[in-house]
């Protein structure tokens, strides 16, 4: 069995966690290889619920978890969720997870930076205020604090001086109070030695783990329309989500991944501001989000809602290299007596099926609609495709015909067991 990646193929909130919780069954180790505390992993095992923001979620079946470099680690929250599933009887220890020593650290700063950034932007991005962007954005500027710098107390003070009078002047600039060491260095040099009990060259593992034919199973966050390339730019986050981060953001080899799940749902949702082709502002859209509680998991709010785009999805599966598809939350069409399928867009009377780049020409772009009938009865529970209702069958065939790759898991439930193997 080769290594599997699983991104998400929309928005985000397709289903990751839930699959990736399915699939660790098989896995050895479970890597994280972007985003950071802004993902919302939510998985229910045996009648608990757990909301995972960073931690990888094959930790809860007792996989080796690892956080790889490419991750945005904040150590304040890092250790708060361990405290959090501790609490719910999944114990964390260093043999249980590894964490890059190399990874980004997320600081009170970059929180600070995105909140006061999101404020003054003429547009709002409407992100997670999680600090995850200013974090990428001192990666990327070479001037980032690295997990690994939690082992070296003065080198450490020396680069958050540096970090603090970069960012003092934007603050200045920006009539804000500043920050002061004083407001994070003691805070990083109490908790660095509960952070450090985790952190190792993780690529190392996952090399060795892989010669000794183990399966690693890789954890995306976000999705691939929230990527900070092939995204809706710049409503995106900030890193790359598509599968091939998994190889830079893990340090594993590009040459090493494996099988692409693209996770989609059965219509599409969006958090956060940014076009959205097939969007429903409207009581079906309403319905989409109470049937499916579309909430977000960390900051609670609504998701947007609306059709499934399969021009948009088709576009996922080539950038993101995607072999197959899981179909998640095909039960919560369930009672609509009409579904479209968006097969490409409208552009100034021009029909088109790829995605333009340009955010101008995005908002001109319309959604161009096939519509099935609904159901005759219901999805909801069903386990085995042929038990699926036929107006379920022809739209997920219609779906993998536009798309360009095969639906490979379908789910059809809250519950575990609701998830048909296709083949
Ligand atoms: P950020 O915070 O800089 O990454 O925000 C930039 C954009 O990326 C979106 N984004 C997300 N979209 C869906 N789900 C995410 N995770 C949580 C969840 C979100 C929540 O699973 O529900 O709890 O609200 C996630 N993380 C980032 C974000 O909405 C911005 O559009
Ligand atoms: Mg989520």
């Amino acid at each position: 069995m080769p290594n599997v990646v699983v991104v998400g193929a929309q928005w985000g909130d397709e289903g990751k966690g839930r699959l990736v919780d399915w699939l660790a069954a098989d896995a050895d180790f479970v890597a994280r290889y972007n985003g950071g505390h802004n993902a919302g992993h939510t998985l229910v095992v045996d009648g608990k619920t757990y909301k995972l923001a960073l931690l990888p979620s094959g930790l809860v079946r007792g996989k080796r978890g690892v956080i790889g470099n490419g991750v945005a680690l904040d150590p304040e929250a890092l250790l708060a969720e361990i405290e959090r599933v501790e609490a719910l009887g999944v114990s964390v220890t260093p043999d249980r997870l590894a964490i890059a020593d190399n990874a980004t650290l997320v600081l009170p700063i970059h929180r600070a930076l995105d909140a006061a950034q999101e404020k003054r932007r003429r547009q709002p991005i409407g992100t997670t205020l999680r600090g995850i962007g200013p974090a990428y954005e001192d990666k990327i500027g070479r001037r980032g604090l690295r997990v690994c710098d939690l082992a070296e107390p003065e080198h450490l003070a020396r680069k958050l001086d540096a970090l603090i009078d970069h960012h003092n002047a934007w603050f200045k600039g920006a009539g804000l109070a500043g920050f002061t060491r004083d407001a994070m260095l003691p805070m990083l040099l109490d908790i660095a030695p509960r952070v450090l009990r985790f952190v190792r060259p993780v690529w190392a593992d996952l090399d060795a783990a892989h010669a000794q034919g183990r399966r690693i199973l890789f954890e995306g966050s976000q999705a691939v329309m929230l990527d900070v390339d092939w995204g809706t730019y710049p409503y995106v986050t900030s890193s790359n989500t598509v599968a091939s981060a998994a190889a830079t953001g893990t340090g594993c080899g590009a040459s090493r991944l494996g099988h692409v799940v693209g996770v989609t749902k059965a219509y599409a949702t969006r958090v956060g501001e940014g076009p959205f082709a097939t969007e429903l502002d409207d009581a079906l859209g309403a319905r989409l989000r109470e049937k499916g509680r579309e909430y977000g998991v960390n900051t609670g709010r609504p998701r947007r809602c609306g059709w499934l785009d399969a021009a948009q999805l088709r576009q996922s599966v080539k950038v993101s290299g995607i072999d197959s598809l899981a179909l998640t939350k095909l039960d919560v069409l369930d009672g609509f007596d009409k579904i479209a399928l968006c097969v490409g867009y409208d552009v100034d009377g021009r029909r088109t099926d790829v995605l333009p780049a340009s955010l101008a020409v995005q908002a001109r772009a319309t959604p161009i609609y096939e519509w099935f009938d609904g159901w005759t009865r219901p999805a909801e529970g069903v386990r085995h495709l042929r038990d699926l209702p036929t107006q379920a069958l022809d739209f997920i065939r219609r779906i993998e015909t536009i798309a360009q790759a095969p639906v490979s898991i379908v789910t059809t439930g809250a519950e575990r067991g609701d998830t048909i193997v296709v083949r």
